[in-house]
């Protein structure tokens, strides 16, 4: 749903002319230096990209999630990594509390994570858990009017720079599933809270993540998300269901970008006395990509409509992260097969893009765990 098309077309303006002209040409800095420069950090404040999910009695821009996945389309068209240091803030990190918070929680976050000046890490995944969610073993205990909390989360983005957590914990270790588990927000300066060393990843440099450990972590009990204990697997569930699609958006603008650059250069590399795009089967790798990429922006288009009706796109969301994702690994592929040698030499830079995107594929649900929700949402729907 969009809700004033005259606004939607500045912002979408605005978010074009940034990725342009401020963070395509930073791209290689950030793959070399693995950080995103502080004075780009804050141009993304100041266009308001950290709050653009936040409702705007908190200060954000309150966006639906059709006009939400039609920013994606353009900030795709970057390197991923400036997608992720205010991703997880509208994202994952802050969307438990906006969708199950209570009004005091969000009160007290929500204009924090919209401005920027905090962000939002979403902390579900541990070592021994990660496609099986509601097997994590990390401890809540009640103690007083607050929770100790035990226990190791993994592969965490942006937690080095996070100012809160989003989560999710066991705190009835009688119910060893989804029941037991309650979403916390946690304040990353907690004493309790250290960090592992960054980890080292295939792509998407400038985009950290580490293991954070909570040792003895004292949480007060008001920060249980929306108040209710044995809640917080469906909180994390109806947050990735959003998170799928916005992921979903992100790997239509990547993809986008990759064609856009290898049909420019299948236009004017010449091979054979001709340029390699009048080649027919160059031809059909780019009208195969072109084809994919239209087939995932309807899909994601969708999917953000139906959620913005207010209907279950618990299905629709799985379906346009496994196809979008799918479809960018194979532009990913094709488009350096387009660049031939040069696809293979980071100076031409999309060799960093087919390593950039590889993650798409893995987080926010890998690929087999979304076929397995699409097909058992099927079959209940069938036995209904
Ligand atoms: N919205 C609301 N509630 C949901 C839901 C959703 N989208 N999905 C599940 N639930 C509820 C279920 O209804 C169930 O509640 P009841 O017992 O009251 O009916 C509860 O949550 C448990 O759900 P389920 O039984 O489906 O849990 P499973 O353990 O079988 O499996 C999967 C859940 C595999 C789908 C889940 O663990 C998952 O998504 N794994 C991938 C995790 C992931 O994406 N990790 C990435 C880390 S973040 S980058």
């Amino acid at each position: 749903m969009i809700r004033d098309q005259e606004t939607m077309n500045v912002l979408l303006d605005n978010v074009a002319r940034f990725v342009r002209d401020r963070l395509v040409p930073n791209e290689e800095r950030v793959a070399e230096t693995d950080e995103i420069p502080a004075d780009i950090v804050d141009d993304m404040k100041a266009l308001g990209l950290f709050g653009l999910t936040i409702p705007e009695q908190y200060g954000g821009l309150d966006l639906t999630m059709e006009e939400e996945v039609l920013v994606m389309f353009e900030m795709g068209k970057t390197s991923p990594a400036f997608r992720s240091i205010f991703g997880t803030t509208v994202g994952i990190g802050s969307q438990g509390i906006v969708i199950d918070g209570t009004e005091e929680q969000k009160a007290k976050w929500l204009p924090k994570l919209a401005s920027g000046d905090t962000l939002a890490s979403f902390a579900l995944t541990e070592p021994e858990c990660g496609s099986d969610a509601a097997a994590l073993k990390t401890r809540a205990v009640r103690d007083g009017d607050h929770y100790v909390v035990n226990g190791t989360k993994r592969f965490i983005t942006n937690a080095p720079q996070a100012g809160i957590f989003t989560l999710m914990a066991r705190t009835n270790p009688d119910e060893p599933r989804a029941a037991g588990i309650s979403a916390f927000i946690v304040d990353a300066n907690t004493p309790g809270i250290s960090f592992g060393k960054r980890d080292r990843k295939m792509g998407q440099k400038g985009a950290h993540t580490c293991d954070v450990i909570f040792e003895n972590c004292r949480v007060p009990a008001e920060n249980v998300i929306g108040g209710k204990e044995g809640v917080g697997f469906k909180t994390a569930m109806k947050v990735l269901d959003k998170g799928r699609i916005h992921i979903a958006a992100i790997c239509v603008g990547v993809a986008q970008r990759m064609l856009d650059d290898a049909l420019r250069y299948a236009m004017e590399r010449k091979q054979f006395g001709q340029p390699i795009g009048e080649f027919q089967l160059i031809q059909a790798m780019l009208a195969d990509s072109q084809t994919e990429l239209y087939a995932a922006r309807c899909m994601v288009l969708d999917a953000a409509r139906k959620r913005d009706n207010g209907e279950n796109v618990s299905t629709e969301a799985s379906c346009a992260k496994l196809f979008a994702s799918e479809m960018c690994g194979r532009v990913a592929d094709r488009a350096v097969q387009i660049h031939g040698g040069a696809g293979y030499m980071s100076e031409y830079g999309i060799e960093r893009f087919y390593r950039d995107v590889r993650i798409f594929r893995i987080y926010e649900g890998t690929s087999q765990i979304q076929q397995i929700l699409i097909a058992r949402n099927m079959m209940r729907a069938a036995a209904r």
